[in-house]
């Protein structure tokens, strides 16, 4: 399950937001206490799983799901680096007071988001100094005991973080190479997670935000490289969401949209992460799952069960809009040479439909 973790100034909207992505949704696990947090988990939208269980009629509808966390109080980065649901998220949503409403005092004083952001950057990056030089004086502490390759080269990752924090620059900036990227996952910093930016504007700015990103100065802080911008009205549209189904979209559509809140971010969390989905079906579930693009057959049987993975045979796999095509009848799509049998380095595409042969 990918993790996501709310953070902004109070008074911005993370709490409407966070009703917002995970209402209906179910029971959310319940919040450990120690852990000063709230979290609720969104389902994933997607209309090919409503297609599917259409289709397939299986006991459970079984959406990819999203776990979001906010921290209690302020919610500074040194909280958040003493927080799982921060430390090991997937992705930061910083949410971001654009909306003005003389009811809602500004945490802040006045309303600029452009402040706003680089305050919230220079936290993280503040936060990932201390972290990476605690880290330095670890790797020097041990190479005193004995030096390794791989010492050698975390030192040389963590200096090259760390002359970058300096120059005020998010990790998330630097091109790292996969050996480097991987080192540098261990270590949890904040700046180097993909960062969604959730403008929470005004209901008249929503539709088309960027005279609202101009007005603000916004644009260069929305521009740097692993970010991404979702454009909502928090309140508003957790309003519309409360409403009967059948008239939410004419109340969208009043102001501007076309798609729920829940949607839109979740697609741009989604291309910030470089995500897709594949889908099981079958009539006991039909069901959603989410794998970064790249991932291979067995690895993505892995995130199903551990023993799928190191059974792996082959997976069967045919595109969802060959199996719709055919009103989800694998015999017809076989028939007609639509049914591939992949092996475990199978890079798995968006919308493959899979059922992976095992042996237990
Ligand atoms: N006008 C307006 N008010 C909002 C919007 N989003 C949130 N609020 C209000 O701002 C206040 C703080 O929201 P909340 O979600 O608790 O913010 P948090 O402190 O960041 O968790 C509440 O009164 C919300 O109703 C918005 O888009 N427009
Ligand atoms: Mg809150």
């Amino acid at each position: 399950m990918l993790r996501a973790g709310l953070i902004g100034l109070p008074s911005t909207g993370k709490t409407t937001l966070l009703h917002l992505l995970t209402r209906g949704a179910g029971e959310a696990p319940p919040t450990p206490r120690r852990q000063a947090s709230q979290v609720g988990v969104a389902q994933v939208p997607d209309p090919r799983l409503d297609r599917l269980t259409a289709l397939f009629d299986p006991r459970r509808r079984v959406p990819a799901t999203v776990e979001v966390s906010e921290l209690a109080g302020h919610g500074s980065a040194a909280a958040m680096l003493d927080v799982t649901g921060f430390r090991n998220a997937d992705a930061l949503l910083h949410v971001l007071r654009m909306f003005s409403d003389e009811r809602v005092p500004h945490a802040a004083g006045d309303l600029d988001p452009a402040r706003d952001a680089r305050q919230m950057e220079d936290e993280l990056i503040l936060a990932d100094l201390g972290v990476a030089e605690r880290r330095r004086q670890r790797i020097h502490q041990d190479m005193k005991k004995s030096r390794s390759r791989g010492l050698d080269d975390e030192l040389r990752v963590i200096e090259r973080c760390r002359a970058a924090l300096e120059d005020g620059l998010p990790l998330r900036a630097l091109a790292l190479d996969a050996a480097d990227a991987k080192r540098l996952r261990g270590f949890s910093f904040l700046s180097a997670k993909p960062l969604l930016i959730v403008l929470n504007l005004d209901e008249s700015d929503v539709a088309d935000p960027k005279p609202a990103i101009e007005r603000a100065g916004l644009a260069d802080a929305l521009s740097g490289s692993g970010i991404e911008t979702v454009p909502i009205c928090a309140k508003i549209e957790l309003e519309i969401a409360e409403l009967p189904p059948e008239e939410r979209a004419a109340f969208l559509g009043d102001i501007g949209l076309t798609d729920p809140g829940l949607d839109r971010v979740v697609r741009a969390g989604y291309r910030l992460l470089g995500y897709i989905s594949f889908f099981t079906v079958g009539k006991d579930e039909c069901r959603a799952w989410s794998v970064p693009r790249g991932t291979a057959a067995q690895e993505a049987a892995g995130g199903i069960h551990s023993d799928i993975a190191r059974g792996f045979i082959r997976a069967e796999v045919v595109h969802y809009d060959a199996l719709t095509a055919r009103d989800g009848s694998h015999a017809a799509c076989r028939e007609h040479g639509e049914v591939r049998l992949e092996g475990k380095d199978y890079e798995v595409r968006d919308g493959d439909v899979i059922n992976f042969r095992f042996a237990t």
